[in-house]
């Protein structure tokens, strides 16, 4: 899966209504949509796919966020994608994020960072597969 990444457009950009112009960021940027849903996680499928921060000050916040307002879940596929889409989307508190980045331009802070993408080509993996079946994954 190394020309393969997983993203999802976070509960406040789709509140903003930055979905669309998300979308077409990633698009621009060379990547192409390779699997796409639009879905409200529970707290209990959010807390599931954070867990690995289960133990940070931040999770239950970050599980009560990522559950309030639908998503957009989608898998990427380019060259490099994981450190390519990394780099698109900018340093994870957008303060820090580079100009033109999409956190840089959507997101609110750290906790509201407007997206998120997969930081190694085995967690853009699970995480796909947390989402979409393989007859979805296109
Ligand atoms: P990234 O999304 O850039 O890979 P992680 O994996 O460190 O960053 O964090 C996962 C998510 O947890 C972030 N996207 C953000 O929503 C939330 N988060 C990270 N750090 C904080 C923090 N200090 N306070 C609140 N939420 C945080």
């Amino acid at each position: 899966m190394s020309n393969r990444t997983f993203t999802m457009i976070k509960p406040d950009a789709t509140e903003k209504g930055f979905t669309g112009a998300i979308l077409a960021k990633i698009n621009a940027a060379g990547f192409r949509i390779v699997a796409m849903k639009m879905i409200q996680l529970s707290k209990e499928k959010a807390g599931q796919f954070y867990e690995v921060h289960k133990e940070r000050p931040f999770y239950g916040e970050l599980v009560d966020f990522m559950s309030r307002s639908p998503i957009t879940a989608a898998i990427l596929e380019k060259d490099n994608a994981v450190e390519d889409f990394r780099k698109l989307i900018g340093a994870t508190n957008p303060a820090n994020a580079e100009e033109g980045t999409i956190r840089k331009l959507y997101a609110a802070n750290v906790g509201e960072n407007a997206v998120h993408g997969s930081d190694s080509d085995e967690n853009a993996k699970i995480e796909a597969d947390f989402f979409f079946s393989k007859l979805e994954q296109f």
